[in-house]
Order: C-alpha cells, then sequence, then structure tokens
C-alpha cells in the first residue's frame, strides 16, 4: 500500500484527525481522497524535503500548495521570523514590517499601486471583486470552469444550464441567488468571452481569471488570450483581476503579468508573498483602491491582516527571489518536465506533460489540455497509481490530478533525478 498511515504513529495521528476535523483534515485536498491511499501526516520540511510522522524522507512537489519556492525551512525566512517574534506578534497597529513588504510587492508588480494584505487568498479575491462590483455598479462577475479562487460563496459556482448564463452553486450551503452573481465561461475560448459582452453589455462587473490555470492542473493561456480578456474588459467598462495567488512571484519576479505583459486592474497574492505564512493580498489602480475603508465605501478588515511574522517571512522571501535563482528553477524544472516525458513515452504510457515555469502537471492523457473540460477528461485511475508509485518510492506528488507540481529553488539535480529514476519504475509499473 503506498506511503505511511498503515500501523505506525501516522496511522494513530491519522485516526485522532478523523475524530477531530471533518475528513481528519483542516483542508480537504489534504485527505488524499483524490489518490485513494491514507493520508499522510507530515512533520518537518527542509529543502525540496518533507517528512512524514514516521520520519520517512519525501521530495515534496507539494510545496505547501505554492508558498514554498526557496524549499522548507530557508535559513533566512526562519531566522526573520524568530526576529520579528522577539517583538511580539500581532500588535493591533500598522508596523513596519507592512510597509517594507508592501513596497517590495509594489516595486516588483507596478500595476499594484496600492494595496491591502489580508489572511488568506480567498479574503483576498473576497475583497477585490467587492471593490470591482463597487467600482463599476454592476453586480455580475465572470470566472473560468476548472479555476479556483478561494471558497467564498460568490465563486463556489459551476456552469450554469446555457453557456454565458448564471452560475449554479457549486457548494452545498451557497445561496442560489449568490451563485446567479457568477457567469462561467471555458478557459482559453475567447469567442466565449466576446459572446457573453456582446450579449450583456455594461451589466459585468470583472473577469477573474488564474492567467495560469494551476487548480485544473497546469493550462496555459493560448496565445493573445489574456490579451482578448483585457481588450474586452476595457472596451465594456468591466474590470480585469488576475488571480495570482499562484503565480504571484512564482513565475518570475513581476508574476504572470510581467511574463505575458498584460496588466490588470486588480492583483490578488497570496502564498509566496507570506513565506509559508498566512497571507493574501489584494491591490491594482489607486482610483480602486482607494475606495476600500476608510478610504471609502467598500468595507473590508482583518484582525491579523499584515501580521509582522508573516510580514518577516515574505519579506525574507522575496528577498532571496532574484533573475539567477529563477533562471536555475525554470532549468531545473525544464529537465523534469523533458524527463518526464520521455521517460513515459519509453514506457509506452500516454501522458502530456504541462509546464509553465515551475508549476507542472502530468495528465495523463494523450494530448495537453486546453480547458478544463479536457483536463477532466484525463485518466484519475492511472494519475492516482502513479501517485502511489512513485510514494512507494520517495517522491510526493500532488494528491490530485488536478492539482499543480510544484518546483523549488532547493530541488536541485540530485533531487531531479531522483525524481525522474523513480518515475521511471512508475511508469512501468
Ligand atoms: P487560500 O484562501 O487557500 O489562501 O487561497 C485561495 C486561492 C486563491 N486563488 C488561487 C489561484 C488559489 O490556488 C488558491 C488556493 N490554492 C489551493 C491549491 N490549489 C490551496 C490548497 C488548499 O485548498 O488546501
Amino acid at each position: 500500500m503506498a506511503g505511511a498511515a498503515t500501523s505506525s504513529r501516522s496511522a494513530a495521528l491519522v485516526e485522532r484527525a478523523e475524530g477531530l476535523f471533518p475528513g481528519g483534515v483542516n483542508s480537504p485536498v489534504r485527505a488524499f481522497r483524490a489518490v485513494g491511499c491514507p493520508p499522510l501526516v507530515l512533520e518537518r520540511g527542509d529543502g525540496a524535503y518533507v517528512w512524514d510522522a514516521d520520519g520517512r524522507r519525501y521530495v515534496d512537489y507539494i510545496g505547501a500548495w505554492g508558498p514554498a519556492i526557496l524549499g522548507h525551512a530557508h535559513p533566512a525566512v526562519i531566522e526573520a521570523v524568530a526576529a520579528a517574534a522577539r517583538n511580539g506578534f500581532a500588535l493591533g497597529a500598522t508596523h513596519p514590517l507592512e510597509i517594507e513588504l508592501a513596497e517590495a510587492i509594489r516595486q516588483a508588480m507596478p500595476s499594484i499601486e496600492r494595496l491591502r494584505f489580508t489572511s488568506s487568498g480567498t479574503e483576498a479575491v473576497m475583497s477585490a471583486l467587492r471593490v470591482a462590483r463597487a467600482a463599476t455598479g454592476r453586480d455580475l462577475v465572470v470566472k473560468f470552469a476548472g479555476a479556483y479562487h478561494g471558497h467564498s460563496d460568490g465563486l463556489l459556482v459551476e456552469a450554469g444550464s446555457g453557456l454565458a448564463t448564471q452560475a449554479i452553486a457549486g457548494s452545498a450551503g451557497v445561496p442560489a441567488a449568490v451563485a446567479a452573481t457568477a457567469i462561467v465561461l471555458p478557459y482559453n475560448d475567447a469567442e466565449a468571452v466576446t459572446k457573453l459582452f456582446k450579449a450583456s453589455p455594461g451589466r459585468i462587473a470583472a473577469i477573474i481569471v488564474e492567467p495560469v490555470v494551476a487548480n485544473a492542473g497546469v493550462i496555459p493561456p493560448l496565445a493573445g488570450y489574456l490579451e482578448h480578456l483585457r481588450e474586452v474588459t476595457s472596451a465594456d467598462g468591466a474590470l480585469l483581476v488576475f488571480d495570482e495567488v499562484i503565480t504571484g512571484f512564482r513565475l518570475g519576479f513581476g508574476g504572470a503579468q510581467a511574463r505575458f505583459g498584460v496588466t490588470p486592474d486588480l492583483t490578488t497574492l497570496g502564498k509566496i508573498i507570506g513565506g509559508g505564512m498566512p497571507i493574501g493580498a489584494y491591490g491594482g489602480r489607486s482610483d480602486l483602491m482607494d475606495l476600500v475603508a476608510p478610504a471609502g465605501p467598500v468595507y473590508q478588515a482583518g484582525t491579523l491582516s499584515g501580521h509582522p511574522l508573516s510580514m518577516a517571512a515574505g519579506i525574507a522571501t522575496l528577498g532571496e527571489l532574484d533573475q539567477e535563482r529563477y533562471a536555475a528553477l525554470e532549468g531545473s524544472a525544464a529537465a523534469l518536465a523533458s524527463g518526464l516525458t520521455e521517460a513515459a513515452g519509453r514506457a509506452g504510457r500516454e501522458v502530456a506533460v504541462a509546464r509553465v515555469g515551475s508549476l507542472l502537471t502530468v495528465f495523463f492523457r494523450a494530448t495537453l489540455p486546453a480547458d478544463a473540460a479536457e483536463a477532466l477528461a484525463s485518466d484519475r485511475e492511472a494519475y492516482a497509481s502513479f501517485f502511489g508509485a512513485m510514494l512507494d518510492q520517495g517522491i510526493l506528488l500532488p494528491p490530485s490530478q488536478f492539482e499543480a507540481w510544484f518546483v523549488s529553488m532547493a530541488h536541485g539535480p540530485a533531487e531531479i533525478e531522483a525524481t525522474l529514476e523513480a518515475a521511471r519504475t512508475a511508469f512501468a509499473a
């Protein structure tokens, strides 16, 4: 049986967790249900490695779901958090470290003229859309099938009956009236966006998009697609919101908006900017952000927003990111992707490896998916057995076909080669 939790300390901990948390976890993906094996209990990370509660070591591609771009427990980040902690934790007023991190973010992403920190990506997205609705006086928001923008009610939605019709709830407990404020379109379909705005001029507050989809597995934008979203929203007076919670500082210092040269009106961030500590941020044009209380009529608040320890971890993390390290990261991820493609080919396995920067997905299907519907057609069983075979060899992949692998700057040649060696065995199994 793959992984831990047979008869062990992990198993005992899993059993206690199951009596405490829904599904035994504090976030659903950690239950490993999509890969049909017992969840790991991880209690230590260092560089590219994590250890489970029985001391088993794994090369880690979950990367805390994005924050760990430096690798786990980076000394500079630990020292920064320890130093900040010695001055106390949240103090309840503006802290100098908030200003320092905000200035570092703005320097890297100039479209973020002003911003507000939150404690999660969900809060950042929820707040950015509240600003968009206030700024435009419109209620409807467009998102794309397969994209994930956190768990706020208005975004837990699925496509309505017809294309470009109002969405339906994607979760129990989401009122139909709230779901109806969203429209869900297929990603990478420029025509669908054009048709929607032609049919509903002046009614849409914003499009929110993962500029590179990472929550359906990795799906890059087709050439010209993001530019098209920019043109259509600008022409209609709607706003363009880039959800860069994953891509921000992942795809380079300026995130996806720099890589693709498309400037959104608002951006949401999280994960890397907190270096693994709780964080989110939303920001953009100052005329929009000045609508937020106490400067303007859009209310949004948070006890631990801008928490000094999160700020310290974020500042230290961004301080370690430079062009040389991004180039090395690009090289490792490229070597991994091509090695995986070759290993699968040699074993006669039909996989398509998608990669943008250090985000990658091995889709168990013949061709790269262009949207969520195609991604969903992947062979989940095949992914699940591949996951198990890799775990048995000490390689921890994301426990779902529809999550991205996160390569870190701590994944060196040894880790990449160990992963490819394990993949050659796993594909042949
Ligand atoms: P949080 O509220 O989980 O900090 O961020 C929500 C969010 C917003 N936008 C994007 C593009 C995201 O990917 C996320 C959260 N990502 C997931 C991983 N697919 C977090 C992992 C989890 O839910 O446990």
